[in-house]
C-alpha cells in the first residue's frame, strides 16, 4: 500500500487585549490537545528570552525607549527570528499554538497615534510570515476586563491605549480571514470549551496536506 503522505501540524493564533485571559486559554488548548493524542507546542510573543526579546522586554518595562517605529521593526523581528522553527514544526506534524502574532504586533503600534506609523506600514515587515490556519480574537467588554482587576505596571496597560487597541482590533479582524470571535466575557470553562471546538473544526476542515501558508 501507498505512504499516506504526511499531515502538518495547524499553526493556531491567540489573541485579544490584556486580561482577556490568552495564556490560560492557550494551555488549556494545549493540554486538552495533548491529551487527544496531537503533538502540540504552545509558544509566546514576545519572547523575551532572546537578545531581540530582552531589548523588548526592557522596553516594555519602561527601563528603556525607543522609536516607535525602532520597537514596532524589533517586534516583528521577534517573531521573524522563530519563524523558521515554527514552519518546522508544523511541517514534522506538531500544532504550535500560538499567545499574540502579527495581529498585535500592528494594532498596539498603530495605537501609539503616531503620524508616520500607520496600519499599513506597521504590516508591512509582517508579510510573508507563517500564516494562521486560524485566529481566535478573545473579545471582553472594557466593563469585564475592569472586573478582572487592575492594570499591570507595563508600558500600553492604561485605558486609553486599551480603548484605541480594542478598536484597532475590530478594524484588523473585520478585513483579515480565518478570524473567530470568541466572547472570553464568560467562564473559563465555558470559553475553552468553545474554543476546542472551534480548533478541531478548524483542524478537520484545514488541507493537512498542503504547506502552511504565508500571510501577505
Ligand atoms: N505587543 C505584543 C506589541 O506591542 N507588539 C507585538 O508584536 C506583540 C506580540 O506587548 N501589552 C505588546 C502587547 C502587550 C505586550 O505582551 C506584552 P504580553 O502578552 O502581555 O506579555
Ligand atoms: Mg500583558
Amino acid at each position: 500500500s501507498q505512504a499516506q503522505p504526511t499531515r502538518r501540524g495547524a499553526l493556531i493564533v491567540v489573541e485579544g487585549l490584556d486580561r482577556a485571559g490568552k495564556s490560560s486559554q492557550c494551555e488549556m488548548l494545549r493540554d486538552s490537545l495533548w491529551q487527544k493524542g496531537s503533538p502540540v507546542k504552545y509558544i509566546r510573543f514576545p519572547d523575551r528570552t532572546t537578545p531581540i526579546g530582552k531589548l523588548i522586554d526592557s522596553y516594555l518595562r519602561g527601563s528603556s525607549h525607543q522609536d516607535d517605529h525602532s520597537i514596532h521593526l524589533l517586534f516583528s523581528a521577534n517573531r521573524w527570528e522563530v519563524a523558521k522553527s515554527i514552519e518546522d514544526e508544523i511541517a514534522s506534524g506538531t500544532t504550535v499554538i500560538v499567545d499574540r502574532y502579527s495581529y498585535s504586533g500592528v494594532v498596539y503600534s498603530a495605537a501609539k497615534a503616531n503620524p508616520t506609523l500607520s496600519l499599513e506600514w506597521a504590516w508591512q515587515p509582517e508579510i510573508g510570515l507563517p500564516r494562521p490556519d486560524i485566529c481566535l480574537f478573545l473579545s471582553i467588554s472594557p466593563e469585564e476586563a475592569a472586573k478582572r482587576g487592575g492594570f499591570g505596571v507595563e508600558r500600553y496597560e492604561n485605558e486609553p491605549m486599551q480603548t484605541r487597541v480594542r478598536q484597532l482590533f475590530s478594524t484588523v479582524f473585520e478585513r483579515q480571514e480565518d478570524v473567530s470571535i470568541i466572547d472570553a466575557g464568560r467562564s473559563i470553562t465555558e470559553v475553552a470549551l468553545q474554543i476546542q471546538a472551534t480548533v478541531s473544526d478548524c483542524i478537520e476542515h484545514m488541507d493537512a496536506t498542503a504547506p502552511l501558508r504565508k500571510l501577505e
